[in-house]
């Protein structure tokens, strides 16, 4: 298990399209294990692998609560279906643009499929946080960052603000 690098905005590998997998090998299950390790670390409630700088359609989530147990889901692969039309606005965070919340409006049910840790397809409804947060991680895979909702000048502002704190960060 590792702890990954974050990528984090304006990095150009944020914007790629990632690609689709091929099969649920040992080397992606290692992946998500160590996604999910980098995620508890950040602290985060999702991430999609071209976070971490690698580009295929991969992504790990825990929706638990502060004091239930650890509840990781695993994405490969993973397809929008049906969506209720329906939007409701949550305010979002990223690991990619630290400490920069805003408020996105996104579908408040989407019907999913995808292959979860063993390979095994899943088609379910996702709901609530679930939604937001796969709605999230999937637009990740599409090259999209939440604050590509924003205005042109609050993105330009949050990009301006995690330089500066990476900066400061790397000087030490
Ligand atoms: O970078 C990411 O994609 C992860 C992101 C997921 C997300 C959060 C909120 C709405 C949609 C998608 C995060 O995890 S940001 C951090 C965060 O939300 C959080 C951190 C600690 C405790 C609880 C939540
Ligand atoms: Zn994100």
């Amino acid at each position: 298990m590792a702890i990954l690098p974050i990528l984090t905005v304006p990095n150009p590998i944020l914007k790629e399209i990632s690609k689709p997998v091929e099969a649920v090998t040992d080397e992606i299950r290692k992946l998500m294990d160590d996604m999910l390790d980098t995620m508890y670390a950040a602290p985060g409630i999702g991430l999609a692998a071209v976070q971490v700088g690698v580009p295929i359609n991969v992504i790990v989530m825990d929706l638990a609560r502060e004091g239930e147990p650890p509840a990781p889901k695993y994405f490969v692969n993973p397809e929008i279906l049906e969506i209720v039309d329906d939007l409701k606005p949550y305010d979002e965070g990223c690991l990619s643009v630290p400490d920069i919340y805003d408020t996105v409006e996104r579908p408040e049910r989407v019907k999913i499929t995808y292959l979860d840790y063993n390979g095994k397809s899943v088609t379910e409804w996702a709901e609530g946080l679930y939604a937001v947060c796969i709605q999230h991680e999937m637009d990740h895979l599409k090259g999209i960052v939440f604050i590509d909702y924003l205005s042109r000048l609050k993105r330009a502002r949050a990009v301006k603000k995690v330089v500066k704190f990476e900066k400061f960060k790397a000087a030490g």
